[in-house]
């Protein structure tokens, strides 16, 4: 129909997934697997650490003995297992065509597949394209939760919601510093997810290793990681298991000066108007200013330590 959105009959028919060869050989041997989103590409991280963070996550992966699943989708289809080049132009932030990379959760990635058009997963999108898959272990770097003010604004990350019913091993460093982690944490227990600690009892605080908040479980190896999503599936679980990883310490910013920086940047969002969707990558990159580059620093560092724990985790997933 003239004047209306152009909805091609060929993408909404086409419901497949694409699946990188490395991966499909890696699904078909039941070796390990680590899934990786692409937001934190193309929308969390600037140029060019983006790029770089990006490869060296897969690089983490690999070392650990497994094998790495960047997830992103590609003129309408979900892709398992980005290229190098195609994560390039995550990184670049456009798609060869010139139109920009749009932000996925659950609500948009439908759409997107039925426009053809390019979208960086978020952890929700993320998480649901690797389990369709069959793939278990997934690592980011901090989920989305309740914002900040969510009794006003009703703004709650779809992360949660994924989380709530998609049933893998999330590694993460806890949610981010940006949220109502009380809340966040709160709204995890009502979903049902079994939050781990990697070796703390606390729920970590993405750029600060301690939140104040406990965890169900404190866990000290891979294997208990493993060990704990196994019984809470094979116990009727349907929802992801929460592995939460302290940044490394010599990458952690005072608990008191990343909250003076947010305060900052709240503000700058409310001024500005930010809301839904844009919030996260601009309260994001308004830390990187207020921390003199502090925060993308640790960004980087806790994103590399989860895709090593998390390959570590997968690898011992498969010995249970
Ligand atoms: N972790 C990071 N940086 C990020 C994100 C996570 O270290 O940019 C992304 C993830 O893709 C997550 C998203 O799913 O932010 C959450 O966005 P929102 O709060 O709008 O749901
Ligand atoms: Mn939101």
């Amino acid at each position: 129909m003239a004047g209306t959105p152009r909805f091609d009959m060929k993408h909404t028919s086409r419901t497949e997934i694409r699946i990188a060869e490395h991966v499909s050989t890696a699904l078909t041997e039941q070796s390990p697997i680590v899934a990786l989103e692409s937001t934190v590409i193309a929308h969390g991280l600037p140029q060019p650490i983006n790029l770089e963070t990006a490869l060296a996550c897969e690089a983490a992966v690999r070392q650990q003995g497994a094998t790495p699943a960047t997830i992103g989708i590609i003129v309408g289809v979900p892709t398992i297992g980005l290229n190098e080049d195609e994560v390039k132009l995550f990184a670049a932030r456009q798609a060869p065509d010139g139109r920009s990379i749009e932000k996925v959760g659950l609500n948009n990635l439908a759409s997107v597949m039925a426009r053809g058009a390019w979208g960086a997963t978020t952890v929700a999108a993320s998480l649901k394209i690797a389990h369709a898959a069959g793939i278990r272990v997934f690592s980011t770097g901090g989920i989305g939760g309740v914002h900040r003010g969510a009794a006003e604004s009703f703004d709650i990350s779809a992360d949660l919601t994924a989380l709530g019913n998609t049933p893998l091993i999330c590694v993460c460093a806890g949610g981010k510093a940006i949220l109502d982690l009380p809340k966040t944490v709160e709204h995890l227990e009502t979903l049902g997810v079994p939050i781990l600690g990697y070796r703390t009892d606390e729920f970590a605080a993405f750029y600060s290793r301690s939140s104040g908040l406990p965890v169900d479980a404190k866990i000290d190896t891979a294997e208990e990681a493993a060990a704990i999503a196994q019984l809470h599936w094979r116990i009727g679980g349907t929802t992801a298991v929460l592995v939460c990883v302290p940044i490394p310490a010599e990458f952690e910013i005072a608990h008191a000066e990343v909250e003076i920086a947010i305060d900052k940047a709240m503000s700058a969002a409310a001024q500005q108007g930010i809301r839904g969707k844009a919030l996260t990558p601009f309260l994001l990159s308004e830390l990187e200013k207020l921390t003199s580059g502090k925060t993308l620093e640790a960004n980087r560092a806790l994103l590399v330590n989860n895709a090593s724990i998390a390959a570590d985790i997968a690898v011992k997933f498969r010995k249970c």
